[in-house]
């Protein structure tokens, strides 16, 4: 449906139960939160389902919203969910209307509002409610959690110009952009750079520093105090080297056993590295199990990667 057909549904039904989706992130929390409270203003129930997999960083903005126990709703809404297999543990109903920017995130449902042009749900997310309303500070400040994030603060590849029109909007409704850019993308827990200084300064680097590898060993998550909220993106960390082309992560999850993420610019096909480890993913991102101690993890991978190297 267009977005006027969707400004239309969102008008004419009530009752709503957001729903958002496994390991959820800042748009799909954002974008649900800012529909949640926008309905609710124009006199609307509306709840969000209970994700049970929000992170600490998270609970605070989203809690609030939570569905109560016995409470009950007449219309779903999935945001920001690419897949039935996506949607957050323990829902199993139906779902009436999606609204994403995944290109499949409307074949689950009875309607969906789709544009897989946009970097992030929350940018689709504004243009339907704009039609309805100017948003709030408050909807300003979770659709900006939304792009911001989805974008990785408009540095991603899947930023347009849209994305910069979005916060630009977003700025003029009174989102607090400086205390959010603080808290999403310059500010990182004790543990977590106690934890980057163990893994750069063992970092492993070949072929001219081409190729590098960086070790986070159990011993390592122990003596920085890092727990797994602290873990998020680690997979970046070596791919940040200057003159970098293959990047991996070696994780020790258990004695002899490791977590392998690999990050290529697509000259060597990361897909062919996974699978020499029994795993898989994309040209450019994928991971594999190897049940090896972390170092010796890490040279598996390393002879599988020159090998291949073009
Ligand atoms: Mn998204």
């Amino acid at each position: 449906m267009t977005r006027q057909e969707c400004a239309e549904y969102l008008k004419s039904h009530d009752n709503y139960l957001i729903l958002t989706h496994v390991r959820p992130d800042g748009d799909t929390l954002g974008s649900a939160t800012a529909i949640c409270h926008f309905l609710r203003r124009l006199g609307k129930q509306a709840w969000l389902y209970p994700n049970p997999e929000v992170s600490n960083f998270y609970m605070e903005l989203v809690q609030p919203y939570f569905l109560p126990e016995n409470q009950s709703y007449d219309t779903v809404l999935a945001v920001d969910v690419a897949s039935a297999n996506m949607i957050a543990n323990g829902y199993e109903g139906k779902v009436d209307l999606s609204i994403d920017h995944h290109p499949d995130g409307g074949k689950f449902c009875t309607e969906a509002c789709i544009d897989a042009t946009k970097a992030a749900g929350g940018e689709l997310v504004l243009e339907v409610l704009e039609l309805l309303d100017t948003p709030d500070a408050f909807e300003a400040d979770c659709l900006y959690i939304a792009v911001s994030t989805d974008s990785g603060c408009f540095r991603f590849s899947n930023t347009t110009a849209d994305s910069f029109r979005a916060a630009a909007r977003l700025t003029d409704y009174g989102a607090h952009i400086a205390d959010l850019n603080k808290k999403l993308f310059r500010s990182k827990s004790r543990e977590r750079m106690l934890l980057e200084g163990m893994i750069c300064s063992s970092l492993l680097s070949y072929k001219d520093a081409r190729l590098n590898i960086a070790v986070v060993t159990l011993e390592m998550m122990r003596k920085s105090g890092a727990r797994e909220e602290d873990c998020m993106d680690m997979a970046d960390l070596a791919g940040m080297v200057v003159t970098n082309k293959v990047a991996i992560t070696v994780r020790e999850l258990k004695p002899n056993y490791s977590k392998i993420s690999i990050r290529t610019d697509g000259s060597i096909s990361s897909i062919t590295i996974a699978k020499a480890f029994g795993g898989g993913g994309h040209l450019m991102a994928s991971g594999c199990m190897i049940p090896m101690e972390p170092f010796a993890a890490a040279e598996a991978v390393r002879k599988v990667v020159e090998e291949l190297w073009p």
